[in-house]
């Protein structure tokens, strides 16, 4: 009798312990907002892969505040690998981005990771039920793939900005910037994650091009005439 009890015992520990496996996992939060906004007159393929992607930015901030800014470059390795190599750290990625993952790594303590997709005529389609956009077929949101060195505890927050319209229409599934953090947390180590991407006409020439106004010489011209009616204050009160 006793025996048996044993067993049953370690049989409830082994599926807590599997259970534990299966359901325990970090928390990730998704997010878009507008951001800048963008157009492309239109995009060459839905099927991007690592080589297609050469010239993204990507910025690996770290505990010290300091941040590392490095191209993607798709014109090492095979036909379909691409990879940013910063100091102690990296991002690659081999295959289309739709079903294979990008693979984060850093021995260095990080904070933020963030890829700008437009230098490298990069786009993010992030709505996984219908196409939306013409030609850039399904995307997929942020979903981890291997969890690696994230901790069950650890959140991951990821956000995609500065949105894209196609021929002057937004869609709503197009994004040009993906940007990680840890909610406040350090990582090191690995973790691999999928978020599909497509790419957009660049050697035709269309151009993923700013569409909002860009307010800094407004901006600077008010706070010039803020400085200029300070220092004529100033002066009228000193005469
Ligand atoms: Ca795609
Ligand atoms: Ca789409």
């Amino acid at each position: 009798m006793k025996g048996f009890d044993h067993k049953i015992v370690i049989g409830l520990g082994l599926a807590a312990a599997m259970a534990g496996n299966a359901y325990a996992a970090p928390i990730v939060n998704v997010v878009n907002s507008d951001g800048d906004l963008y157009n492309t007159e239109m995009l060459t393929g839905y099927s991007t892969d690592g080589s297609l992607m050469d010239g993204m930015e990507v910025t690996t901030c770290f505990a010290s505040a300091a941040c590392e800014t490095v191209a993607f470059d798709g014109t090492v390795g095979s036909s379909s690998y691409g990879e940013a190599i910063g100091s102690g750290w990296s991002l690659s990625i081999n295959g289309d981005t739709y079903s294979s993952p990008f693979t984060f790594n850093s021995v260095q303590d990080v904070t933020s990771i963030v890829l700008n997709g437009r230098p490298g005529n990069t786009i993010f389609d992030i709505v996984g039920s219908d196409s939306r956009s013409p030609d850039s077929a399904l995307g997929k949101p942020f979903r981890l793939s291997n969890s690696g060195d994230l901790t069950d505890s650890t959140t991951v927050n990821v956000e995609y900005s500065d949105k894209l319209s196609l021929d002057g229409v937004f869609y709503d599934d197009l994004f040009t910037t993906m940007a990680i953090d840890f909610d406040g947390s350090l990582f090191s180590g690995m973790f691999s994650f999928l978020s599909d991407t497509d790419n957009n006409d660049f050697d035709a020439g269309s151009p993923i091009t700013p569409t909002n106004p860009v307010p800094e010489p407004s901006t600077l011209a008010l706070l010039g005439l803020g400085a200029l009616g300070f220092g004529l204050r100033r002066r009228s009160r000193k005469a």
